[in-house]
């Protein structure tokens, strides 16, 4: 006999409180509470195929409530994706399973994304949805045809990250974004009576999505719910209306089931009221082979679509399966270094956010995947190239999206993007604002995902717009974050380096931190090699005997240069060396670190910045130039003089030491 929806939703319920319990830590509550919802969008709806995971054209899920993650390894367990095992089930939580305490990213496994920072999730399914409009409009439908579901909790929906998220959703009208809001009433205090009272259809409605909400343990209006959200020409909330910890006699329905395990007795009791006669872990042979089945049920569809991939053009098939994979173009490496050998011909003046515009010149031409973007200061980080057109509501075939004033909701939108694939997205805001992307640009590394963080405005070289724009402790704390390559070049030619590398690093997120005030062109011959690569490179030698070493980043590298004629002057062998990416230095071999810092001689570090990290460089007999404090309203070179970042310091500094 079939097994009944409800013997298959029960499979969920079952692994769900089996494995917390067995972890002696999880979340049982939203897989219980959820497992219905979960089993009608993956049985009758989810296109995907688990013995071919990263069939480009599958629908995505994500799971933004991602303290719920055991659902999420128990549907992909029973839907027949090899990497997830029962064993790693059972291995719930513990060092080395794939079945960690909240998803990690791993495609081939059917995770789609890292969740557990709640709205996150939700946030970045938006960029998923426009990667599949982007690339539709690119490639056509016959490759690019799937949709973006998320399961969202009320945590999800209460993040502020979510208003940003839903409503630029709703404005570019991603009307293949189906949102199942797991609407249980409860969160870890209790009721969500204590602290929310607010409407959620109707908010959903004022951002433009289509809304409605539905029993969420009735399957067959779930279904129905969403195959009418299918059909909506604009965004769906389902919210579906759940029970949380389904089926656990005394603690379903109240926060106790949201974040622990029920208890030996309550999970008994449970397997009882559920009519679960099967040992913890063993999923009977006829409820796994329907779950098998359905896990074949999108099989069809995708050899139709691998059909009409290789019925294309040859060309045509290869830049698909190139963008895909994320390599760049051949024609990058060259275009790239006729710009630099223009720059060197040029030594332009030029503040690095306009070095950077004209570097995107040659690189949206040259890499046509990249999608570019501000949120809402397009004219002042120049991430606007001139070839570039606007992303509208109804056209996706443009390359450059108006985020809008949503510093997160972009930052995480761009996430989506880049775990989509097919695109490489860049995108602008104030450096002061990092700190509004930040919890993204967290996930950007921990993730790996190459999303390109243009920020300009990098210091009290911003000048009259005063300490609430003026980054002071952004370097270090972005340097802080692992995995994530922080730029600041010195000149146009150094903007253009670093621009490569955030380009090459695949795996690697890129922050390049950009001047609004015009720099001296410091580099004015052309290499072939790229020395922005190594992190830090000597700039200029010693003309004497080198006593003193000058380390500086961005703008103030000009400074250090001004500095060394002075030490010259007095006959003071000094090196200038630009420092563009730390976390590029440090991977080079000690050697080369120990011989670019300069031994025995005096470190003098300068940057307009926080000076914390700048330790390990200059040791203990050097000295710091820059910030201790928060800046000022002035123009940009009375701030420079006022707080003492200037050469006639730094040289003063290092004789001091001498
Ligand atoms: C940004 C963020 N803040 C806090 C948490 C910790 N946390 C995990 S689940 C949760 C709330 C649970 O309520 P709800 O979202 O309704 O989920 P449910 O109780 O239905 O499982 C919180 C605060 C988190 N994961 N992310």
């Amino acid at each position: 006999m079939t097994p009944s929806h409800a013997q298959m939703a029960n499979a969920i319920r079952a692994l769900a409180m089996d494995a917390v319990q067995k972890a002696k830590s999880g979340h049982p509550g939203m897989p219980m509470g959820f497992a219905d919802v979960a089993t009608v969008l993956f049985t009758r709806h989810l296109k995907c195929a688990p013995d071919d995971p990263l069939w480009p054209d599958r629908d995505r899920f994500v799971l933004s409530a991602g303290h719920g993650s055991i659902l999420l390894y128990a549907v992909l367990y029973l839907m027949g994706y090899e990497k997830i095992t029962l064993d790693d089930i059972k291995n719930f939580r513990q060092l080395g399973s794939i079945a960690a305490g909240h998803p990690e990213y791993d495609p081939a496994a059917g995770i789609e994304m890292t969740t557990g920072p709640l709205g996150q999730g939700l946030a970045t399914a938006v960029g998923m949805a426009m990667a599949e409009r982007l690339l539709a409009a690119r490639y056509g439908r016959a490759l690019v045809d799937h949709h973006t579901f998320v399961a969202a909790s009320d945590g999800d929906l209460m993040e502020g990250v979510s208003h940003e998220a839903i409503s630029l959703a709703g404005h570019l009208k991603l009307a293949k974004l189906i949102v199942l809001y797991d609407d249980n009433h409860i969160s870890i205090d209790g009721p969500l009576s204590l602290s929310e009272s607010g409407d959620v259809i109707a908010r959903f409605k004022a951002a433009g999505w289509a809304a409605e909400r539905v029993d969420g343990h009735d399957a067959d209006a779930v279904d129905a719910a969403i195959a009418r959200a299918k059909q909506s020409d604009r965004p769906s909330l389902i919210a579906c209306h759940t029970t949380i910890g389904y089926g656990a006699p005394t603690k379903q329905g109240t926060a106790a089931s949201h974040g622990a395990p029920l208890g030996v007795e309550e999970v008994a009791a449970t397997r009882k009221a559920l009519g679960w006669e099967a040992p913890p872990f063993d999923i009977p042979d006829d409820i796994l082979n329907a779950w098998r089945g359905a896990g074949r049920r999108s099989a069809p569809d995708r050899d139709a679509w691998a059909g009409r991939l290789a019925a294309l053009p040859e060309p045509d098939k290869k830049e698909f399966a190139r963008t895909l994979s994320g390599a760049l173009p051949e024609g990058f490496s060259p275009a790239l270094d006729a710009h630099r050998q223009h720059l060197a011909s040029q030594a332009p003046n030029w503040a690095s956010r306009k070095a950077s515009q004209e570097a995107l010149e040659v690189i949206t031409r040259a890499v046509t995947e990249t999608i570019g973007g501000s949120a809402d200061l397009t004219g002042s980080n120049n991430t606007k190239s001139s070839i570039q057109s606007d992303v509208t509501p109804d056209d996706f075939s443009g390359r450059f999206i108006h985020y809008g004033i949503r510093e997160f909701g972009m930052a995480a939108a761009m996430n989506g993007l880049a775990l989509h694939g097919g695109v490489i997205p860049y995108s602008g805001t104030f450096l002061v604002f990092a700190d509004y992307c930040r919890p993204a640009i967290r996930l950007s590394a921990l993730m790996k995902q190459r999303v390109i963080y243009v920020l300009t405005h990098d210091s009290i070289g911003l000048g009259e717009d005063g300490p609430t724009h003026q980054p002071v402790e952004h370097l270090a704390s972005l340097r802080a974050i692992p995995g994530l390559n922080v730029f600041r070049p010195a000149d146009a030619m150094e903007t253009a380096e670093c621009w490569q590398l955030t380009l090459e690093t695949k795996d690697t997120p890129s922050v390049l931190a950009l001047t609004r005030q015009g720099l001296p062109a410091l580099r004015r011959a052309f290499t072939p090699d790229n020395p922005c690569r190594r992190g830090a490179y000597e700039l200029l030698p010693a003309e004497a005997d080198p006593r003193v070493t000058l380390l500086a980043t961005g703008s103030e590298v000009a400074i250090a240069v001004e500095a060394r004629a002075l030490l010259q002057a007095d006959g003071i062998g000094a090196r200038v060396v630009s420092m563009p990416c730390w976390e590029l230095f440090e991977a080079q071999p000690l050697t080369y670190q120990a011989e670019t810092l300069g031994e025995n001689q005096i470190r003098i570090a300068i940057e307009a910045a926080s000076p914390m990290g700048w330790d390990r460089y200059i040791g203990p007999d050097g000295a710091f130039i820059g910030m201790t404090g928060f800046g000022a309203s002035a123009p940009a070179s009375d701030l420079y003089e006022h707080f003492s970042i200037t050469a006639q310091a730094a040289a003063a500094a290092a004789r001091a030491r001498l």
